[in-house]
């Protein structure tokens, strides 16, 4: 893949995030219609769908060879080699509900599976987080690197309950959050996998980890935080699955590691 190839779908998608930034912003404080999916508490809004529309039929209209998969799309494709866009219209739905100003819209490019381009914008905070394969991680237009802590006694750690409410999936999660706060120096759950991602990417926090997201979630996040010098990583070791619904991120291999030692995984239904 050429450097001009993702290139123009870089300047391509980032008009996009700027455009769904735009959505959001108009609709943030206004009366939102809102709809629950599986759980109570698994939410979406016009907004989230009415984004999705607006990029995919734009990605339809420019790349009739692009694939597009979507948290809000009724039909998926399986993942392949092709170019394909991956887009949660706005992950932290449920902040976007309580105007909570904590969410974006996340865009991932992948071409041969491997992701390549990644787009995180949250209008409300005027944060852009960008990152091409190989050219470093920004943070509006300044490079972003993570955090240098390997001891975990000296981490800020980012983790989420979820939106699913099964008793026993919630009490291994947080049996996983008291096992982590008594060894760290905090535990933060700000409602989006894709900004605890750029918050580790930038050294905000130190290290995340998170089971039962998707692969829109994070498609883009993961590449911001190995161009800013950090690790993604199975949570039990070994290289991320971006289907397998989990993920563990890091500044540093020491503390990824750490972390991984710390916590007992949680099986969901790969994507
Ligand atoms: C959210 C994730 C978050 C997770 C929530 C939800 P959404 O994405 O980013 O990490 O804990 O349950 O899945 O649904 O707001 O796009």
């Amino acid at each position: 893949m050429s450097k001009d190839q993702i290139d123009e779908w870089y300047t391509f998608g980032l008009h996009l995030a700027k455009e769904s930034g735009k959505m959001m912003l108009d609709a943030f404080h206004k009366e939102k219609t809102i709809n629950t999916k599986q759980t109570f508490a698994d939410l979406v809004t016009e907004t989230d769908k009415a984004i999705e529309k607006f990029i995919f039929d734009n990605i339809r209209q420019k790349y009739k060879d692009h694939v597009c998969i979507g948290e809000e799309s009724e039909e998926r494709p399986p993942w392949n080699n092709s170019p394909t866009w991956i887009v949660d219209p706005i992950d932290g739905t449920t902040n976007f509900i309580h105007q909570f100003p904590n969410c974006a819209v996340s865009i991932g490019v992948s071409y041969d599976k491997k992701i390549v381009i990644g787009i995180i914008y949250n209008p409300m905070q005027n944060l852009l987080y960008t990152a091409k394969k190989g050219q470093g991680a920004f943070c509006n237009q300044k490079k972003i690197f993570s955090s240098k802590v390997t001891d975990i006694g000296k981490a800020l750690i980012f983790t989420e309950v979820g939106s699913l409410r099964k008793e026993n999936i919630i009490d291994k999660k947080l049996e996983n959050y008291a096992r982590l706060a008594r060894a760290s120096h905090g535990i933060r759950s700000m409602g989006s996998a894709a900004l605890n991602l750029c918050a580790i990417a930038s050294g905000q926090g130190d290290g995340g980890f998170e089971f039962g997201i998707h692969i829109w979630d994070i498609a883009a996040g993961v590449l911001i935080v190995t161009e800013a010098g950090g690790v993604i990583m199975d949570p039990k070791g070994g290289d991320l699955d971006l289907l397998s619904r989990k993920f563990l991120a890091a500044g540093t291999k020491e503390l990824a590691d750490t972390i991984s030692s710390k916590i007992t995984p949680i099986q969901f239904e790969s994507d």
